[in-house]
C-alpha cells in the first residue's frame, strides 16, 4: 500500500514518507507485517481458556466442530467477545475510580495541582445522590461525594446511582432482563467468571452479563470519570483551538502528552505555564514552551484549557517522527510500546508516569495525586533542558493544521438552546419533531490501520450532514473530525443540508458537536435523557431517531461502548465487525433479534457510505413510529 493509501490527512502521509525515507517503521508498517489475518481470531472462534487447549473451530465445518470441552463456535466467541467487553469496561471504569480517589484526596487537603473548580456541578451531584449541603463546606460535600461514587465499585447489590438518570422505561427494560447494574467491579468480575473454563457456556446469558458489565460502564464508571472531572477541572464550554501536527512549534519547546486520564495533563497545562519554567525554556534559546495533546487526554484539555491537539490514535508515533518533540509523557490507554525504540532514533524522551503503564526502554518518572504539581514541573524542566539535543538535520513538521470548536455539554447544550434563563431543549426536540432535523448520531471510537486513516470518520460523518442529521462526536473521531474542518461554525454551510444549516445558523453552532473524551460518551447518554424528558420523542432512549457509529474501532474498550450502546437502546453501527462472525447464531442474535430484548442491535458496515445509508434508514423508521412529520428539505 502506497503512503497515500493509508490516510486522509497530508500530515500523515507527508510524515510517512519521512518514516520511510529514516528506515524508520510505524504501526501502518507493522500491519503490513501481519497480513494475511489469523481467520480463527478475526472469527472470534480460537479458545485458550484452559490448556486442554488452545482449541480452533473450522469455521467452515470440515475440521473440528468443538474444542476439548465441547465449547461450540457461539460459546466461544461470546466468551472472547464477553472478555473483551470485562476488558474495555475495567479500563474505563478504573480511570473513573482514580478520578474519585483523587476528588476525595483532595477534598482532604492532600493533593497539590487540584482544586473543586466544578462547584455547581458538585452541588448538583450531591442534590442526586442525597447527600446533605446546605451549611456544609463545600470540601465536605466532595468528600461525601468521592466516597458515595467510590463505594459503588464495590457494591454487591442494589442499583448503580447514575443509572437512575434513564428513563423510567429503560430502568424497568433492564430490571426485568437482570441487566441492572448492581456494582462496577461485581459486573466485571462476575464477567470474568462465567467466561472461564466450566462455566457458563449459554451465549445469550453469557452477553445478558455482557450487557449488565458495559452498562456499569456507560452509566458508571464512565460517568462518573466525566462528572467528576468536571467537578475538579470544570465542566467545558465551547472553546476555540486547533489541531494536527502543524500544531508543534519549531523554535519551543515542544510537549506532547498522551494517554486518556486528565488527572496528569491537567496539572503539566498549569506547569508549562509556570513563570519561572517559561524563563528557563527562553534561557535555553526557545521562544516558550508549546504543550499538545495526542487522544483522549488531548480532548480533556482541549475542552477546559484549549490546549491544542497534536493527532489521534495513530499519529502518536509520527509526533515523535517530526523530531521536535523534546518530551512525550504517557499514562494509561491507546499508547503504543512501539514509542520507545522510536524515541531512540530522535532526541525525544518518551516518560511512563502511571505505575500501572511502564514501557520497555522508556524513562518511569511516577505520578501521584499528593505530589501532582511538582511532578509535572519536573517533567516540563526535563523538556526544557532537552531542548538543546534537538537535531535540526531531523526536524519535519508538517504544515497542517485547523482550528476547531470543541467542549459540548449536556448541560451546555441545555443554555446553549434556550438561553440562560430558561434552558432547554426545546428548539432541538421542535427540530427533529418538525422535520428540519431528521435526528442525531453519534461518531466515535479509534483509528485503525485496516482502514484508511480518518478516512471513514469523515465520509460517514459528511454524508450524515449533508442528510439533516446533527453529529455528536467524542474521542479520535473528533479529532479527525477537528482536522478535516468539520468542527467550526462555518462548516454548517459546506457540508450541511439546508435544515441543519438553519439550526446552526440559529445557534451559532458547528454541524458536528465535539463532546469530548471517551469516557464522556457518557455525556451523549445525559443529553438523550435530557431529550426525552423534554417531551414529543417517545418514552425511552430506543424510541428517539439516533444512532452511534465506530467506524474505524480497535480497542476493547469499544467493544464495551457498543454494548452499552445497544443495552441503552441504540442502533451502533461498526465500520469493522465484531470478532465473532464464526460463531454464526451469535452473530444473528446481536445483528437482530438482541433488538427485541432491549431496543438496540449491531450492524457491520465498512463502506461508510453504505453505513450512513443504514442509519438512515434507522431514523427514518423511528421517525415513521413517533409519527414525526416528513423531513422539510432532505426526503
Ligand atoms: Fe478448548 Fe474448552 Fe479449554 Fe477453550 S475451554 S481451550 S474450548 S478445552
Ligand atoms: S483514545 S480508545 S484510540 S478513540 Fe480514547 Fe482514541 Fe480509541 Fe483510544
Amino acid at each position: 500500500m502506497s503512503d497515500n493509501e493509508k490516510s486522509i490527512d497530508l500530515s500523515v502521509t507527508e510524515t510517512l514518507c519521512v518514516a520511510c525515507d529514516k528506515n524508520i517503521s510505524t504501526a501502518f508498517d507493522r500491519y503490513e507485517a501481519q497480513e494475511p489475518e489469523c481467520g480463527f481470531g478475526q472469527l472470534g472462534v480460537c479458545c485458550r481458556n484452559c490448556v486442554m487447549g488452545p482449541c480452533r473451530i473450522d469455521p467452515f465445518g470440515e475440521g473440528a466442530t468443538e474444542g476439548i470441552c465441547g465449547a461450540n463456535a457461539d460459546t466461544i466467541a461470546a466468551r472472547n467477545l464477553a472478555r473483551m467487553i470485562a476488558a474495555g469496561g475495567a479500563a474505563h471504569s478504573d480511570h473513573g475510580r482514580d478520578v474519585a480517589h483523587t476528588l476525595l484526596k483532595t477534598a482532604e487537603g492532600k493533593t497539590k495541582g487540584y482544586g473543586i473548580k466544578g462547584e455547581e456541578k458538585l452541588l448538583n451531584l450531591a442534590k442526586e445522590l442525597k447527600i446533605k449541603t446546605e451549611n456544609r463546606k463545600i470540601e465536605e460535600i466532595a468528600h461525601d461525594v468521592a466516597e458515595k461514587f467510590l463505594s459503588e465499585f464495590g457494591q454487591q447489590e442494589g442499583e448503580l446511582d447514575l443509572s437512575h438518570r434513564a428513563p423510567q422505561k429503560r430502568q424497568d427494560l433492564w430490571r426485568k432482563n437482570k441487566i441492572m447494574p448492581r456494582g462496577i467491579d461485581k459486573e466485571i468480575v462476575e464477567l470474568m467468571n462465567r467466561t472461564t473454563m466450566g462455566v457458563d457456556s449459554d451465549y445469550k446469558n453469557i452477553l445478558q452479563q455482557g450487557m449488565r458489565a458495559s452498562l456499569s460502564n456507560g452509566w458508571g464508571g464512565s460517568m462518573i470519570a466525566t462528572d467528576l472531572q468536571d467537578v475538579l477541572f470544570g465542566s467545558p464550554t465551547p472553546i476555540r483551538s486547533v489541531s494536527n501536527l502543524g500544531v508543534i512549534k519549531e523554535d519551543e519547546v515542544n510537549i506532547i502528552v498522551h494517554g486518556h486520564e486528565p488527572l496528569l495533563s491537567d496539572v503539566v497545562v498549569t506547569a508549562s505555564q509556570d513563570k519561572e519554567l517559561l524563563e528557563l525554556a527562553k534561557s535555553y534559546g526557545a521562544k516558550g514552551i508549546n504543550l499538545a495533546g495526542i487522544c483522549c487526554t488531548a480532548n480533556e484539555i482541549l475542552m477546559r484549557r484549549g490546549i491544542p491537539i497534536a493527532g489521534n490514535f495513530l499519529q502518536q508515533e509520527l509526533a515523535i517522527i517530526t523530531g521536535a518533540v523534546e518530551v512525550f509523557i504517557t499514562d494509561v490507554q491507546c499508547v503504543m510500546p512501539a514509542l520507545g525504540k522510536l524515541a531512540g532514533c530522535f532526541h525525544t524522551k518518551v516518560v511512563s508516569t502511571s505505575p500501572k503503564a511502564k514501557f520497555p526502554g522508556v524513562e518511569h518518572i511516577e505520578f501521584s495525586e499528593e505530589e501532582a504539581l511538582p511532578i509535572a514541573k519536573k517533567i516540563v524542566r526535563l523538556a526544557i533542558e532537552n531542548y538543546k539535543n534537538r537535531k535540526k538535520e531531523l526536524v519535519n513538521i508538517p504544515k497542517e493544521k485547523m482550528e476547531l470548536v470543541a467542549g459540548f455539554t449536556t448541560e451546555y447544550i441545555f443554555q446553549m438552546l434556550g438561553g440562560k434563563y430558561r434552558a432547554t431543549y426545546r428548539p432541538l426536540n421542535d427540530a427533529i419533531i418538525s422535520g428540519r432535523l431528521r435526528g442525531a448520531v453519534g461518531i466515535v471510537g479509534c483509528n485503525n490501520p485496516k482502514v484508511k486513516h480518518d478516512w471513514a470518520h469523515i465520509e460517514l460523518t459528511k454524508e450524515l450532514l449533508k442528510n439533516d442529521v446533527l453529529v455528536v462526536t467524542t474521542g479520535c473521531s473528533a479529532i479527525a473530525s477537528a482536522k478535516a474542518g468539520l468542527l467550526i461554525p462555518e462548516a454548517a454551510k459546506k457540508y450541511a443540508g439546508k435544515g441543519l444549516q438553519e439550526i446552526c445558523e440559529a445557534v451559532g453552532i458547528p454541524p458536528v458537536l465535539h463532546m469530548g473524551a471517551c469516557v464522556d460518551i457518557s455525556r451523549i447518554l445525559t443529553t438523550l435523557c435530557n431529550v426525552l424528558t423534554e417531551g414529543g420523542l417517545g418514552e425511552d432512549i430506543s424510541d428517539l431517531p439516533v444512532a452511534a457509529a465506530a467506524p474505524e474501532w480497535m480497542s476493547e474498550k469499544a467493544v464495551c461502548i457498543g454494548f452499552y450502546a445497544i443495552a441503552s437502546g441504540i442502533y451502533t453501527v461498526l465500520g469493522l465487525p465484531l470478532p465473532i462472525m464464526g460463531g454464526k447464531n451469535l452473530t444473528k442474535y446481536l445483528t437482530n433479534d438482541i433488538e427485541n430484548t432491549v431496543g438496540g442491535k449491531f450492524a457491520f458496515e465498512p463502506d461508510p457510505i453504505k453505513a450512513a445509508k443504514l442509519i438512515i434508514e434507522h431514523l427514518n423508521k423511528k421517525r415513521e413510529l413517533l409519527k414525526l412529520k416528513p423531513m422539510m428539505y432532505n426526503k
